[in-house]
Order: structure tokens, then C-alpha cells, then sequence
């Protein structure tokens, strides 16, 4: 057995994501960094290793290569439960779930680099237009999610309670999404008060973009 490797990109929020994961959880891994913007996830080897081209991608410490962050995170809480990551409890599960699919499935695609990148060289989209798409998007769903948040009492110092979960997970790397897109967070003064207590968390600074060796 060898040392578990995470395949990532220091801007990438879906590897954002499973640094947080892995920070809360304690676990050292390897980072290997894929820079995006040199196309390096087009390389015929990475495409052998992630035939969609995408980050993140985690080998586990046997050698099995793990795809798409929400299952690679699903994979680290049950491997090593501590500190959990989704409640025990069917319903409260349900709702972490329904948080981070909310920006994981219906947000960050319509979003991500190859997306923007489509809508300059296809459609003809200057940088203005793509950052208004991307802004647009983001803008919508942390709308949701502010929404979600402000009425449920199940909201906590986190998203969920008062430890971290998925939820927040999702969250945070979206929100350094739409601070580099210039969303005007203020809308969202629940989804404020989190990121700001997240960043309180160690867990979750070690985890960010500036803090990663390959950070330009
Ligand atoms: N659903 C995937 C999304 C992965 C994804 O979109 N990764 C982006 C970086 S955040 C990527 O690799 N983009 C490369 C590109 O767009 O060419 C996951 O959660 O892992």
C-alpha cells in the first residue's frame, strides 16, 4: 500500500472540496496539482485516468482511482467516520444532501471552465458575457441556498448544526466561486455569517485556494 494521492488543482472547488474533507478528517494524502489552465487535464494521461477530464480524482492507498468529489468525500466518511460528515439520521442526511447537490449539481457545472471556455469559442461570448453567465448562476443558487438556510431551524453555526458537513463543504468553494466572479454577496447575510464562521475552522484554511503549494 502507498500513500493515498489527490489529483488537484489549487482553484479547482471540486478539489477544494475534498481538501476540506480531508483536512476535517485528519487524513494526509499526496497532491498532485493539474493545471487547468495548461490544459493538463486534456493530457492523454489524465484522461486515462479520469476519461471525463476533470478534477478531482483520488487513488486510494490501494491503488483504486476514486472520480467526482461528493462520492470521493462519501468514501472518506465512511472509511473514516470521524468527525462525521452527514448525519446519521435519514431525514437530517436528506437535507445535508439536498444543500450540497443544490450547488454540486444544479451551480458549479453550469459554471466550471469548460463551460465558459464553450461559450467564448463556440458562441462567440467576450469575458464580459461569460462572467455575467457564471454570475448569473451563482447568484441564483446561493439565492436557494440563502433561503434554505434563513428558515430552516436545522441551521446552525454551520449549514447544518453546529459541525461541519457536506453542506458546507459545498458551500464554501462556491463561495470563492462567486467572489472571483464579483457576485454581490450581501443578499445572503445567513450563507455570510457561515463562511465566516467557517473560516474560524482550521480545517477549512488549510484548505484554501491561497493556501496550496501550486497557488499562483
Ligand atoms: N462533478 C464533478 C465536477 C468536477 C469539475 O467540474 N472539475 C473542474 C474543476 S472545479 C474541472 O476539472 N474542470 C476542467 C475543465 O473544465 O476543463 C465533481 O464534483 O468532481
Amino acid at each position: 500500500m502507498s500513500r493515498a494521492v489527490l489529483h488537484g488543482y489549487f482553484r479547482s472547488s471540486a478539489a477544494f472540496r475534498v481538501r476540506i474533507a480531508l483536512q476535517l478528517k485528519g487524513l494526509d494524502v499526496e497532491h498532485v496539482s493539474v493545471q487547468l489552465r495548461k490544459g493538463q487535464q486534456q493530457s492523454p494521461e489524465f484522461i486515462d485516468l479520469n476519461p471525463a477530464a476533470l478534477i478531482p480524482v483520488y487513488v486510494t492507498e490501494e491503488g483504486v482511482t476514486l472520480t467526482e468529489s461528493l462520492a470521493i468525500i462519501e468514501y472518506l466518511d465512511e472509511v473514516a467516520p470521524q468527525p462525521r460528515l452527514l448525519p446519521a439520521a435519514p431525514l437530517e442526511r436528506a437535507r445535508v444532501r439536498s444543500l450540497a447537490y443544490l450547488i454540486a449539481c444544479d451551480v458549479h457545472p453550469i459554471q466550471n471552465l469548460r463551460v465558459l471556455q464553450r461559450l467564448r469559442t463556440q458562441f462567440g461570448a467576450d469575458d464580459d458575457a461569460a462572467n455575467a453567465w457564471a454570475r448569473h448562476y451563482i447568484e441564483k443558487g446561493l439565492a436557494a441556498f440563502e433561503v434554505e438556510l434563513a428558515r430552516s431551524p436545522k441551521t446552525g453555526r454551520f449549514c447544518h448544526g453546529d459541525t461541519p458537513t457536506l453542506a458546507d463543504i459545498c458551500l464554501i468553494p462556491q463561495v470563492f466561486n462567486a467572489r472571483r466572479f464579483q457576485v454581490d454577496l450581501s443578499p445572503f447575510p445567513t450563507v455570510l455569517r457561515i463562511v465566516d464562521h467557517c473560516a474560524t475552522v482550521p480545517a477549512f484554511e488549510r484548505a484554501r485556494p491561497e493556501a496550496q503549494p501550486d497557488a499562483i
